[in-house]
């Protein structure tokens, strides 16, 4: 089946509409924290996400110190997957998803607002915005992101001082909230996805329930 990939904008490069299918309904987060502990390589997630037909959208994850060897590492992910149909996202780090030509990049309450995203990033990538609560997605600043995350859905052990949970009522009252792209997060795992896309997400991001082993399991999950 073709992959659902993000359409771009006649006039500009941005990626204002989701092409045929929306917003993919899975999206890989390539967690270097996580895949340490796993005594995994970000390259091999990277490259299973690559042969995967169905997963159009990845971010890669890195809280902690850009090393050079972890820019390398991220310009090696973005070089996997660019032209295999799969967006690439970084997460926080506006300026390594410029400076590696990346899809789009993620920001949270914590990083830069997304209306400076916006303005060093203009239109020619995409920009995810997280929130954790009602009060964060009526913000104004949700406005300006091409789609929303709301999270965490569960309990996580991949974030440090997660927010309290949403539950699935979470997602709900945040899809009444926005009509872009929602993205939830947080403890999701192939087990309880269906629940939270019936929720009224339409994508789920995964860390820790989502691995090279289970991604063809994952690519069946559908809104
Ligand atoms: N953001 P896992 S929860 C990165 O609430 C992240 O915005 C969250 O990892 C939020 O799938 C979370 O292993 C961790 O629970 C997701």
């Amino acid at each position: 089946m073709a992959r659902t990939r993000p359409e771009r904008d006649g006039s500009s490069t941005r990626f204002r509409r989701w092409g045929v299918g929306g917003f993919p309904s899975v999206y890989p987060v390539i967690d270097t924290a996580h895949l340490d502990r796993c005594g995994r390589a970000a390259t091999d997630l990277a490259k299973a996400i690559a042969a995967a037909e169905r997963i159009s959208i990845a971010q890669y994850r890195h809280k902690g110190r850009f090393t050079r060897e972890r820019f390398e590492e991220a310009k090696d992910v973005c070089e996997i997957l660019h032209g295999t149909g799969t967006f690439v996202v970084i997460n926080d780090r506006v300026d390594i998803a410029m400076a590696l030509r990346a899809d789009g990049v993620h920001v949270g309450q914590d990083d830069l607002p997304p209306s400076e995203v916006r303005r060093l990033i203009g239109e020619s990538m995409f920009l995810g915005y997280s929130t954790h609560n009602i009060a964060q997605l009526r913000h104004e600043e949700c406005r300006l992101a091409d789609y929303v995350a709301i999270g965490p859905v569960f309990a996580t052990g991949s974030k440090l001082n997660p927010d309290p949970t949403v539950g699935l009522n979470g997602v709900a009252e945040a899809r009444e909230l926005t009509d872009k792209p929602l993205v939830a997060i947080g403890g999701i795992t192939l087990g309880t996805a269906a629940d939270v896309l019936a929720s009224g997400a339409d994508c789920v991001a995964t860390i820790s329930g989502l691995s090279a082993e289970n991604l063809a399991i994952w690519e069946t999950v559908e809104r």
